[in-house]
């Protein structure tokens, strides 16, 4: 018989979740594992998932397992071993008269959810818990929830994938070489317009960055501010944030984590610093990771910066702090 896992959804009847929880239980993303899902709302939706539970039983998925739905976010995270943290309130909604714009706004707002969430999952969640925060300021609520679930052995990451395969397309389109041939694609710092996409450090067709992209004017012309200010363009045009590419990079970071990485790659998501290249601990920064046979996640240590790159870098781990200083009275 295939071994379950049990996966706990917030944010389960909004736009990323309705495009994300079908995925999750298409033997794909899982493989052969059984996928029991429990989906979590505020109590003002929560009965639309009866809804989008329907829908799933009536999609043919043969590896859904148990399908349950709550308000109760406590309930939901016994013995899981995913969350997927993508419930908040996203920039550009009006809340309480008031549209959110700013990073700080959504700060306050979202913050307080994650310390009671990273509460149950300390207590209630499976020891060797993987937990992906999409919700923003992703970097910042991964790092209250961290803190509150206070529990070393589960795995606390901020999603910047969808920062990262962005930055592959553009390059891609740049060089003309076919996206799955772009690999180590790293996302430096916070997922917000101060992340660095490593255009050094990134191999194309097996070649570095550095080698094959001698246009410093492009860089920082174009390629950086477009894959940095992506989110807006794609919130501008549609009136509504990115949700499908989202929801495939919260399922490519599961893959990334659940299947060893090939030699020379790497997959981007924020973790916390242990001090690696340079970042204050316990900072929650978007790093290169590898998935080792034996499923352990680790950072990639052995790349080289350059001073441009440095100095980018600094920009978003500046940012990171002073969100960590602006939250200090969430972090116990
Ligand atoms: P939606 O507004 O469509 O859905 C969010 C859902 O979360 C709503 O249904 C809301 O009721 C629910 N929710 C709010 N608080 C909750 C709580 N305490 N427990 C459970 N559910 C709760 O937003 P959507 O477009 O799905 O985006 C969700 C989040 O992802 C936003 O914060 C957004 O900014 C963020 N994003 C993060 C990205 C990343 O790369 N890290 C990219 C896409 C997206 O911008």
């Amino acid at each position: 018989m295939s071994s379950r896992v049990k996966v706990v959804v917030t944010g389960a009847a909004g736009q990323i979740a309705y495009s994300l929880i079908p995925r999750l239980v298409d033997g794909r993303t899982f493989g052969d594992k059984i996928v029991d899902l429990y989906l979590v709302e505020i109590p003002q939706v929560v009965n639309k998932l009866e809804g989008l539970v329907m829908e799933l039983e009536d999609s043919f998925f043969p590896n859904m397992g148990d399908v349950k739905y709550t308000d109760n976010f406590e309930e939901a995270s016994h013995g899981a071993d995913w969350f997927l943290l993508v419930g908040s309130i996203p920039r550009g909604i009006v809340y309480e008269g008031k549209k959110i714009e700013e990073r700080s706004d959504l700060l306050k707002i979202n913050g307080g959810i994650f310390v009671n969430q990273g509460e149950a999952i300390g207590k209630y969640g499976k020891d060797n818990a993987k937990i992906l925060v999409v919700g923003n300021p992703a970097n910042t609520n991964a790092l209250i929830g961290k803190n509150a679930a206070g529990k070393e052995s589960q795995l606390w990451m901020a999603m910047t994938m969808l920062d990262s395969s962005r930055a592959k397309s553009v390059i891609s389109k740049k060089t003309g070489v076919e996206i799955n041939k772009v690999k180590n694609m790293i996302i430096w710092g916070n997922h917000s317009p101060t992340m660095y996409p490593d255009v050094e450090n990134v191999l194309i067709d097996g070649k570095p960055g550095s080698e094959i992209i001698n246009d410093m004017n492009w860089v920082t012309e174009s390629f950086l501010p477009t894959v940095q200010q992506r989110g807006k363009a794609v919130i501008d045009s549609r009136g509504a944030s990115s949700a499908t590419s989202a929801a495939k990079a919260a399922l490519d970071t599961i893959i990334a984590c659940e299947n060893p990485t090939e030699d020379g790659d790497s997959f981007s998501a924020a973790i916390a610093s242990d001090g690696a290249y340079g970042v204050p601990e316990g900072l929650m920064c978007g790093y290169p990771l590898m998935t080792l046979q034996d499923g352990t996640i680790e950072i990639k240590r052995d790349l080289t910066l350059s001073e441009f790159a440095k100095e980018k870098f600094k920009i978003s781990i500046d940012e990171l702090e002073s969100e960590r200083e602006a939250v200090k009275n969430l972090l116990k």
